[in-house]
């Protein structure tokens, strides 16, 4: 299935018609602002279930439920209502696509919501300077945040360690704005704040860096992707570590990126996917890669969140290696696994 946005949307859609006859008590109370997000809603969901019966993997469908559940307890949305949009779904997938389709979908959807228990809310514990730094952007403290960071690396010269912080800290931030304890501006003022500390982490970074290996890394998120601090902070650390890194940021355009590998003569092109609605788009980038004369048997190595999800995912998707992070890039160049 190529093309899943545009066959989400109308199936979506149409769902969507279903679920307001359905449900009309839930739509009813909605005015013309949250009507348009409810669709977008479940246009969403849909793009969620066709992505993972695409690539045969309900584990997709189980994290993306648990996750909706979670976001929707916070927002006061039932998860009765939730629960009727999928089978709203899974009767539009039916008219559009058939019953071995439906089927197939309606198994998903039931394993997965069977299988979700009410949302827990654990926060992961932080490190005191995690914690520290973390408060200061949630004031508004960029500067104080800067200092903090800047007096660990006077400490040891880590980057790291640094760096760890910064994703032990951007996780927890998704998690408080999932469960509505942070706004989507806190959200994006710590991100952006985070990514102006990490500009003024390059001198540090260029002057550590090894011996140079003589080999040269593409690294860029998938099509649509916007989730790009993960794979820039793999370059920055494999940079560290002596190769020649490009890092072409979020949502690079698939013939570029394999003009530019090909014009760098890359040893390795590392693409990151976040949300696992992109993996269709992951895998349509990497046939792209495969099929071009310059750049198939370049590596491609694949990291991010839905990876976790599955060991063998990569290979689903076409990829050469799932990789971690940069160490492990590291041994795949080298060699080893
Ligand atoms: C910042 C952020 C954003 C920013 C991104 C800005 C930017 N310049 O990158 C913006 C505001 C754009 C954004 C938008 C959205 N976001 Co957002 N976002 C986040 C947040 C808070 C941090 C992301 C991050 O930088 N993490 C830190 C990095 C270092 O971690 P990482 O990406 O996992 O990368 C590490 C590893 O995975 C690995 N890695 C990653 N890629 C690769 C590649 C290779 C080759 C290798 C080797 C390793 C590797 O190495 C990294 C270092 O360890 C996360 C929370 C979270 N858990 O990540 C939510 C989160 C990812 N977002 C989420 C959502 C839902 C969205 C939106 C859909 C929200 C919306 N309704 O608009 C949109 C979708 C945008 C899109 N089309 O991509 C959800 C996803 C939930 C899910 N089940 O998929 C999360 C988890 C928040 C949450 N808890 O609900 N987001």
């Amino acid at each position: 299935m190529a093309v899943i946005p545009q066959v989400a949307d109308s199936i979506g859609r149409k769902a969507f018609d279903l679920f307001s006859s359905d449900y009309p008590e839930f739509v009813q109370r909605l005015n013309a602002d949250g009507l348009e997000k409810c669709r977008q809603d479940v246009v969403y969901h849909t793009a969620y279930l066709l992505q993972a019966i695409s690539l045969d993997r309900p584990i997709i469908f189980d994290d993306y439920v648990r996750w909706v559940l979670e976001l929707f307890a916070a927002l006061g949305i039932s998860r009765e209502s939730f629960v009727t949009s999928l089978h709203a779904i899974v009767t539009a997938i039916e008219d559009e696509c058939g019953p071995q389709s439906a089927q197939q979908a309606k198994r998903i959807v039931n394993e997965a919501v069977q299988k979700t228990t009410p949302p827990q809310w654990s926060m992961p514990s932080l490190q005191p300077e995690e914690k520290q730094y973390m408060d200061f952007l949630l004031q508004g403290q960029r500067m104080e945040a800067l200092h903090l960071v800047q007096e660990l690396l006077a400490k040891d010269g880590d980057i790291r360690r640094i760096y760890t912080l910064f994703r032990n800290v951007l996780y927890q931030v998704g998690l408080l704005w999932q469960i509505g304890k942070i706004n989507v501006a806190q959200e994006h003022y710590i991100t952006a704040a985070t990514q102006q500390v990490i500009s003024h982490l390059y001198p540090h970074i260029f002057s550590q860096k090894s011996a140079l290996s003589g080999k040269v890394v593409v690294g860029a998120c998938a099509t649509d992707e916007l989730h790009e601090i993960g794979i820039r902070m793999v370059c920055d650390l494999l940079e560290m570590d002596g190769f020649d890194t490009h890092y072409l940021g979020a949502n690079t355009p698939v013939r570029s990126l394999i003009d530019y590998a090909a014009g760098q003569a890359a040893d390795a092109i590392l693409l990151s996917v976040t949300l696992s609605v992109h993996l269709n788009n992951l895998q349509a980038m990497i046939t792209s890669i495969k099929e071009d004369p310059r750049t198939k048997a370049v590596p491609v190595i694949v990291g991010g969140r839905p990876f976790y999800l599955d060991n063998n995912l990569y290979r689903a998707i076409g990829a050469d290696y799932f990789a971690a992070d940069a160490e492990a890039v590291s041994r795949i160049l080298a060699g080893g696994n």
